[in-house]
């Protein structure tokens, strides 16, 4: 699978790299890395990270634009993204001449004549490390630094359990060989500003919690103005509410104004949540998952049904 992927990116002249909507670092780090180490293998070729541009990300580099591409020719790989509709930047995959999928989701979406989906993997980072080292593309210390912080994100630094052996060995192969400084890297992945760490203390005090572990937050549009913060920020928030004794399942609900939309963060520390996500249209991983609701009422039912989950799970 490695070898045909490689084979593939040798062959064609033109790539476009391309990652899920409101992207991560491992979604940025997968891409723009992805792009570093082909240009660097292969002095020639013209390759494209598309998606919106991440100010909150900025660190991570700039995107490109591939409106007036031709990509008739073109070799997409689509990153860490498993359904069509959430790739950025990308309005038809058919349209171009050879498609890869790279992902560590469960699969959502049958797509592409090459799709190499791993669950295990921590990141979709990791299999980029494992598929430089396997292949004969060269790593080089700026696509290393943009790897190594999207296992480092993924993986809530190293916390998770899908954290492994591999991934410790294919980090360590990655810091030996290109000697990069990987704690300078923290200051840029981790500082916050003050105005979410008061969210967070809100968040903290005001969150109600059942006998069954099941906690929850509805944010409303004029809390976040009130804080001055927007609509994302609870998706930066949610991971830090992990490990909390009485609390197994975690959810924030966010007024999203601009979009129209209540967006749904969810965390768990056993029980899957992603089954119950899926039931409303969203997703992710077992135990990390989100959803877009249109429908304000259909937060009642997803608090019902992960009440349930623990319920069931105790
Ligand atoms: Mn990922």
């Amino acid at each position: 699978m490695k070898k045909e992927i490689y084979k593939k990116i040798k062959e064609y002249k033109k790539i476009v790299l391309a990652r899920h909507v409101g992207a991560d670092p491992d979604a940025l780090g997968s891409t723009l890395g992805l792009k570093d180490i082909i240009l660097n293998t292969f002095k020639d070729k013209e390759v494209y990270a598309v998606g919106v541009y991440s100010s909150k990300f900025k660190f991570m580099g700039k995107t490109d634009d591939i409106s007036k591409v031709d990509i008739s020719d073109a070799l997409l790989i689509v990153l860490d993204t498993p359904n069509i509709v959430r790739i950025d930047g990308v309005d038809d995959i058919s349209k171009f001449s050879y498609v890869i999928k790279i992902d560590h989701h469960p699969l959502i979406d049958d797509f592409g004549d090459i799709q190499w989906i791993e669950e295990d993997a921590s990141s979709v980072c990791q299999m980029l490390i494992e598929l430089v080292y396997d292949t004969r593309l060269k790593m080089c210390p700026e696509g290393a630094k943009k790897l190594f912080m999207g296992v480092v994100s993924d993986t809530n630094r190293f916390l998770f359990d899908y954290t492994s052996p591999k991934t410790f060995n294919l980090v360590y192969k990655l810091v030996n060989d290109t000697k990069i400084e990987f704690t300078k890297l923290y200051d840029d992945l981790y500082e916050r500003p003050l105005c979410e760490v008061r969210l967070q203390g809100y968040i903290e005090q005001n969150m109600k919690v059942s006998i069954n572990g099941f906690a929850y937050l509805k944010l409303t549009d004029e809390i976040l103005k009130k804080f001055g913060v927007d609509a994302a920020s609870s998706g930066n928030i949610v991971n830090s509410l992990n490990n909390i004794k009485e609390i197994l399942v975690w959810v924030i609900f966010t007024e999203d104004k601009k979009n129209d939309v209540i967006r749904v963060n969810a965390r768990s520390r056993g029980p899957v949540i992603s089954k119950v996500l899926e039931k409303y249209g969203g997703g992710g991983h077992a135990l990390a998952s989100g959803a877009r609701l249109k429908e304000e009422k259909e937060i009642k039912n997803i608090i019902k049904d992960l009440e349930e989950t623990c319920k069931n799970y105790k």
